[in-house]
């Protein structure tokens, strides 16, 4: 079974998560940011992946610590949960429209920590969401799951829908790029290792 499980508790949040990479779009989510758990839902749902998060967090000051750190245990619970890598795909891309917004998002289950956004949101806050907070989520899990991560918004004039779509997006490439294919014997690098 791959999948694994985080809980971290700082001064600032105080996070549990369980995540599973062969699951079936269920999630069960519970955070102190509630644009947040609305992304976490699309991104479970689109990804197929089984996802449960139950996080409190320093909301009073704003949402940042909270955010950061459920990236940070959803990239560990990533990487612990794709194990050695053998037979996955290790790329995976998506380009998902959203209304009037278009996302792509590609990566490369690397091992080599990158991320990369081009992003123009139109508003700073999605209700009291900082929407610059999106850049630290999605750099956070690239970080902790090893991950090359590309994130372009095309266009777009409703934020909402913008991240929306990059959500979407991420599911469905990170569902890509962690599926196994049968054909891949071992580790999909000339290097014998990922
Ligand atoms: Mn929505």
């Amino acid at each position: 079974m791959r999948k694994a499980e985080r809980a971290r508790t700082t001064n600032e949040t105080d996070i549990k998560l369980a995540f599973e990479i062969d699951g079936e779009g269920k999630a069960d989510i519970s955070t102190d940011v509630p644009f947040m758990t609305h992304m976490l839902d699309l991104f479970t749902k689109h990804g197929q992946f089984d996802l449960t998060v139950d996080a409190k967090g320093d909301t009073e000051i704003d949402d940042h610590h909270t955010t950061e750190d459920i990236g940070i245990c959803l990239g560990q619970a990533f990487l612990e949960a794709l194990g050695d890598k053998k037979g996955i795909k290790r790329y995976g891309s998506a380009l998902v429209p959203m209304d009037e917004a278009l996302a792509q998002v590609a990566v490369d289950l690397s091992n080599r920590p990158h991320l990369e956004m081009r992003a123009a949101f139109p508003q700073a806050k999605v209700g009291t969401f900082d929407t610059e907070l999106v850049h630290e989520f999605l750099w956070k899990l690239a970080l902790e799951a090893r991950m090359n991560l590309h994130v372009i918004v095309h266009y777009g004039t409703n934020t909402h829908h913008m991240i929306e779509a990059v959500f979407k997006a991420l599911g469905r490439a990170l569902d890509e790029a962690s599926s196994i294919d049968p054909r891949v014997k071992g580790v999909p690098s000339t290097k014998g290792m990922l």
